[in-house]
């Protein structure tokens, strides 16, 4: 298999929240993959699968987007591997926190690491990120539009009560399984922490839930490469 994966400036940088959520869904069913580092501005690269987002996973013949749409075809076409889902009512959930988190998460933290982010691409897509960044963020410049880390964190915190609260209860999001519904909300804090900003405040009673999912297959997500702190 094959994933189209955002890049920043260095290969080794890869930010995508939803990339994320797709590199945690193939190391749940133990599946092999590619990783391609791919830049905002390189779209005929992705052209063949007729949009312009990624992740692009390329499965043999088959080419899928869209990190839901991804995550639905590995627990279709791999039933026998471990579920991301845990079945019918545990997808539904999982669709509605998918949903949630572009509502509730997503107005949130892009402006949390909007400075950082627009340092760490690559220089030939610094121009898009800004143009189209500054009309996501209500047409002002991105040094307006970004969150201090405090602004962002007291944000955060506030939008985490409904999980922060399930997992108080339970060692994951799905219950006593780590699933796809964890995979979801980490994908985000993943994000903010390869480009060395911190989504969560130390004290927050998340933070053993996070060092659980940093620490989830053999610590894929721990390793992954961060911006050295001078550069962010
Ligand atoms: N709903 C999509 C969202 C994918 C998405 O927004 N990807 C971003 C990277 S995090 C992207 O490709 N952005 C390209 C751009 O801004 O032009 C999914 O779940 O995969």
């Amino acid at each position: 298999m094959l994933l189209y994966d955002l890049a920043g400036a260095d290969d080794r940088l890869r930010f995508s929240p939803y990339c994320w959520r797709v590199r945690l869904a193939l190391a749940h069913k133990g599946l092999p993959v590619e990783t391609r580092p791919w830049r905002l501005t390189d779209q005929e690269a992705i052209a063949f699968s007729g949009q312009g987002l990624v992740p692009v996973l390329v499965d043999g013949q088959r080419t899928v987007h869209d990190s839901w749409q991804i995550a639905c075809h590995l627990e279709d076409t791999h039933p026998d591997r471990p579920s991301l889902f845990g079945g019918a009512a545990g997808r539904a959930y999982a669709q509605f926190l998918d949903r949630w988190y572009e509502h509730t998460l997503r107005p949130v933290l892009p402006r949390l690491v909007l400075l950082q982010a627009h340092a760490a691409v690559h220089e030939r897509d610094r121009g898009y990120f800004r143009s189209s960044r500054e009309a996501r963020f209500g047409n002002r410049p991105l040094e307006e539009a970004a969150y201090t880390t405090a602004q962002g964190q007291a944000l955060m915190a506030q939008a985490l009560t409904p999980v922060r609260e399930v997992l108080a209860r339970s060692p994951y999001l799905g219950g006593s399984d780590l699933g796809y519904a964890d995979y979801i909300v980490f994908s985000g804090f993943q994000q903010a922490r390869v480009l060395g900003v911190a989504a969560l405040a130390d004290s927050d009673p998340m933070q053993a839930w996070l060092q659980r999912m940093l620490n989830a297959h053999d610590g894929l997500a721990r390793q992954a490469w961060v911006l050295p702190a001078a550069a962010a």
